[in-house]
């Protein structure tokens, strides 16, 4: 059984400011691109708990920001400070924060400035992973004098699904067997890579819950979203297998084979071709990677001649046939004369596949960006 804890600090630059300037202590902050009265350009970066009761979010117009904040001091409510931010403050407590989580941890994850994955899977159970959770938020919030959520799941998805649940200062505990009845009366938006488009998308198909959302069969999200739609079936059932590693991401994966001899037999080539293709296969699944989008294949020939030849796809692919095909159509063209004119024997091929996606990365599929709109 898998315990995974997701961390996620609260309104952390707005909370990283008001622990370092205690003249702003309870009053609304709101950190992000200069207001100019009004008049200024750029968004909110965040907002603290103060500031959002004005209905002031991350990424709003600084403009509108400073329209609520006015509204509401002509309502006699306090007045919000305006801060540009102080980004390597942010990082050094980031850097703090981040071996406090790790402590005690099988293993954990940076997901980003502040927010971490942990396993505690070695814990055995999740009333040892809670008391857990709940010494480490004290411990963050004594040495560093701030608050955080944190999730407690099956994996990864239902742990930082469950650590937004309640913010500020939450704790939300999903054992396996209330994964569904946690999740199915949530708005789809909740899934990660679930943004305001594919969030109106679906509710124009009377999609609103996730419970609605399980209910939709796999083929008709397929035929929706292409490759994405089966990440969002099993998201919906809260199924994730993602690993929590910080591990360095390897760039390549490949595999190359020298014959005995050297050769212009189609046909043996194409063998060890589809035997690479597969071993290559194996290995990008066996380290975590769900997809890639380029395929490079490598031919040397009798006279050392080392020649490489790639191709990357807009959209990534999946299966092992894929990597079977493109290796192929790539390596067709050096045994007859279109790479080749000389007819001369090959020595050793490679397989190799590059970009490569986990199934977080998934999320970010083209079929989704057509969707969202590049970042
Ligand atoms: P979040 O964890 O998304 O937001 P938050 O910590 O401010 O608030 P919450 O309590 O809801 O977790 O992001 C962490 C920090 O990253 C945030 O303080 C500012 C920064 N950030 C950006 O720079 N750009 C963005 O679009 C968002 C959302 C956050
Ligand atoms: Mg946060």
């Amino acid at each position: 059984m898998r315990i995974i804890a997701h961390l996620d600090m609260d309104a952390f630059y707005a909370a990283v400011e008001e622990r370092y300037t205690p003249a702003l202590r309870g009053r609304p902050v709101v950190v992000g691109a200069d207001p100019k009265e009004g008049q200024g350009r750029g968004v909110v970066t965040t907002a603290n708990y103060a500031a959002r009761r004005y209905g002031i979010r991350s990424a709003m117009p600084i403009s509108r920001a400073w329209r609520l904040a006015e509204a509401a001091r002509r309502r006699g409510e306090p007045e919000a400070v305006f801060l540009r931010g102080n980004y390597r403050l942010y990082r050094e407590v980031s850097e703090r924060i981040m071996p406090l989580a790790a402590r005690g941890a099988d293993a954990w994850e940076e997901a980003s400035i502040d927010e971490a994955y942990l396993e505690l899977s070695s814990l055995g159970d999740f009333d040892r992973a809670e008391a857990h959770a709940r010494a480490l938020k004290a411990e963050i919030r004594e040495q560093e004098g701030l608050s955080c959520s944190m999730g407690i799941g099956p994996n990864k998805l239902v742990a930082k699904i469950a650590s937004d649940h309640r913010k500020p200062d939450g704790l939300t505990v999903v054992r396996p067997e209330e994964v569904q009845g946690f999740l199915d009366p949530l708005g789809v938006r909740v899934i990660p890579g679930v943004g305001p488009k594919t969030e109106e998308f679906l509710h124009d198909k009377g999609v609103r819950t996730i419970a609605a959302l399980r209910a939709v069969d796999l083929a008709t999200l397929t035929g929706w979203f292409g490759r994405w739609g089966e990440d969002l079936h099993r998201k919906a059932h809260g199924l994730s297998d993602s690993p929590v590693s910080n591990a360095w991401e390897p760039k390549s994966i490949g595999e190359q084979e020298t014959f005995e001899h050297d050769t212009l037999g189609a046909g043996f080539v194409l063998e060890r071709a589809q035997t690479l293709a597969a071993a290559v296969f194996e290995r990008l699944l066996a380290e975590g990677f769900r997809a890639f989008r380029t395929v490079t294949v490598t031919v040397r020939f009798a006279d050392f001649v080392t020649t490489s030849r790639s191709h990357t796809r807009r959209t990534p692919l999946t299966t092992r046939e894929a990597l079977h095909g493109e290796a192929l159509r790539l390596l067709l063209p050096f045994l007859d004369a279109r790479e080749n004119p000389r007819r001369k024997a090959i020595r050793l091929i490679g397989v190799r596949v590059e970009k490569l996606l986990r199934e977080d990365d998934l999320d970010r599929s083209p079929a989704l960006l057509a969707l969202e709109g590049t970042p």
